[in-house]
This record gives structure tokens, C-alpha cells and sequence, in this order.
């Protein structure tokens, strides 16, 4: 029988106080799961808090910067002595900044890779060994479709997440043959806070430009939702995908697949 259940198993993911996070923990426990995650500032994690109060799951949240080593190896320390190894990781928690690349400074280029790719490299590091130890383990990292191309002001972003690709490819690479399988997910243009910004509705009352032109790239002529990506991320944190490893499952509406809708 195809088992899908995560019943018994321990999930860290990062970042997920709302957004992808939230909404893949969410199916996570709905699989049986025991929920852990983590934010960089005290009031997100708060309102991670709340929103899994409200939805009836009892999650344990950490005040944690990904990017902060100590920090992190402290808090899997943690998970690992008062809620159990870690099962699956999720790579969730990330930033973008919007800034034409010569306009950008090199420390906000840093900090976009730091925390979307020095970061997954951090928490896989801290969480592997306990893995190997238990004999298995289901390593997640959200790439995007900027893994696979560019567009103008995302610079950082698109290399953060292009390298995440390939984290992803190397720790299948790498650690394949102690039972962990490590696999990413790439969203299409999903409605959250993160993009946000190029949903605004105009001051003349019209659709961002950018919405417009999102819609008319993806055959499914709408927006992802958080929602979307519940069922594509059980299937890899669970047993059911044990023999898919180094993949990143693209969840875009068929953005990749498609040139765009011509003008009328
Ligand atoms: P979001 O709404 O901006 O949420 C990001 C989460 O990450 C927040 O909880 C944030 O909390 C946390 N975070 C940021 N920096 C952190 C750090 N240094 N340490 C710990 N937590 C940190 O983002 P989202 O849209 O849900 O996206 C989640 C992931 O999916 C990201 O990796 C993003 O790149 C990726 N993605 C998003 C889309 C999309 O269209 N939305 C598409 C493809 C991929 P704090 O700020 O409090 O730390
Ligand atoms: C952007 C968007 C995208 C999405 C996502 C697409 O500015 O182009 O924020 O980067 O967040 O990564 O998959």
C-alpha cells in the first residue's frame, strides 16, 4: 500500500509562521505529524503560534535566524531532546529584495544568498547527522522558478535559488545511500505576503502590471495558493516518494511549460 502518512515523524520547517511555511506544516500534521518551526523575530513567531492554535495543532515554535549557525545547531539541539530527532526538514524560510542588481549593495546581495542558500545549508548540516543516525531522513527545500530563470531585479534571489537547485541535487548526491532522500519544491507565483507587492491593486482601480502578466504566463490563469503545495510536499516528506531524490517538483500552474499567452 502507497503510504503517505507521517504519522510519528518529527518536521522542522523553517519560516513557516504563515505563507508556504504555515500551509505545509498545516498538511504535515493533517499527515500525522509533529510540527516544529521557526521565525527570526519574536512577533512572527507569535503569529505562527496563534494561527496553529486556531488550527488545532499543537506546534512547538523556536525565535531562530537560519542564518545564525550557533543559533541553529542550538535549536535542533533542542527539537531533538524535548520533541525527537528530526524526520523531515523543510528549507522553507527565505527573503527576496526587489533592486536592479547594479543599484544593489553587496550586502543585501549577501543577505538574500544568506538566508536562501548559506541557510538551507545550515539547517541541513545541523539536522543530517541525526538522520543518518535514525536510519532515514526528508530533506525539502523551496526553491522557486527562479531556479530556473531570470527576470530584471531579482538577481540575488534567482542565484540564492538557482544554487538551491543544485544544494538540493548534492545533498541526494551525498548522503542518498543513508535513506535520506532530499528533494525540492519550485512554486510558481504564489499569493502571500511575500508577493504581495505585485498583486497591489493600481490607483486607477486595474490589476498590477505585473499580476497581468503572471495570469498571462501561466495556463492555469490564476495565482498559486498556499494551499496548492500541501498535497506535492506530503508526497516528498512522506515514504511514498522514497526512490525520488535530487528532484525539484515544480508546482506552477505550468508556467515552465508555456510561452505565454499572446497579446489580443
Ligand atoms: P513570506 O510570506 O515572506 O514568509 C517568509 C517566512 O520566512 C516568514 O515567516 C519569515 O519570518 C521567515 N524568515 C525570513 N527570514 C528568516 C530568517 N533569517 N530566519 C528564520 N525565518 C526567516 O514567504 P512565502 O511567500 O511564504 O515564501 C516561503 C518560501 O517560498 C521562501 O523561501 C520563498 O522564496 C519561496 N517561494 C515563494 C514563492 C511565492 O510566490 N510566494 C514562490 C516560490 C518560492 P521572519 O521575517 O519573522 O523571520
Ligand atoms: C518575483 C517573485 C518570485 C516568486 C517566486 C516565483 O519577484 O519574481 O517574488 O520570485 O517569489 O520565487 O517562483
Amino acid at each position: 500500500m502507497i503510504n503517505f502518512s507521517l504519522e510519528g515523524k518529527v518536521a522542522l520547517v523553517t519560516g513557516a509562521a504563515y505563507g508556504i511555511g504555515l500551509a505545509i506544516a498545516q498538511a504535515f500534521a493533517e499527515a500525522g505529524a509533529k510540527i516544529v518551526f521557526n521565525c527570526s523575530r519574536q512577533e512572527t513567531v507569535d503569529r505562527g503560534m496563534k494561527a496553529y492554535k486556531e488550527l488545532g495543532i499543537d506546534a512547538k515554535g523556536y525565535l531562530c535566524d537560519v542564518t545564525d549557525e550557533e543559533a541553529v545547531k542550538a535549536m535542533v539541539a533542542d527539537i531533538e531532546a524535548t520533541v525527537g530527532t528530526i524526520d523531515i526538514l523543510v528549507n522553507n524560510a527565505g527573503i527576496i529584495k526587489r533592486i536592479p542588481m547594479t543599484d544593489m549593495s553587496v550586502e543585501d546581495f549577501r543577505r538574500v544568498v544568506d538566508v536562501d542558500l548559506v541557510a538551507p545549508y545550515i539547517c541541513s548540516k545541523a539536522v543530517i547527522p541525526g538522520m543518518i543516525k535514525k536510519g532515514h531522513g526528508k530533506i525539502i527545500n523551496i526553491c522557486s522558478m527562479m531556479s530556473e530563470l531570470g527576470r530584471e531585479t531579482v538577481s540575488a534571489y534567482a542565484a540564492a535559488k538557482g544554487g538551491l537547485k543544485m544544494l538540493t541535487r548534492n545533498i541526494c548526491s551525498e548522503f542518498g545511500e543513508h535513506n535520506i532522500q532530499c528533494n525540492g519544491i519550485g512554486p510558481g507565483y504564489i499569493a502571500t505576503d511575500q508577493t504581495a507587492p505585485l498583486r497591489e491593486i493600481q490607483p486607477d482601480g486595474s490589476r498590477h502590471p505585473f499580476d497581468q502578466f503572471i495570469i498571462s504566463k501561466t495556463p492555469a490563469a490564476r495565482w498559486g495558493t498556499p494551499e496548492d503545495l500541501m498535497g506535492p510536499a506530503v508526497f516528498l516528506a512522506s515514504d511514498a516518494s522514497n526512490f525520488v531524490n535530487g528532484h525539484v517538483l515544480y508546482v506552477d500552474g505550468g508556467i515552465l511549460a508555456y510561452i505565454g499567452k499572446q497579446p489580443k
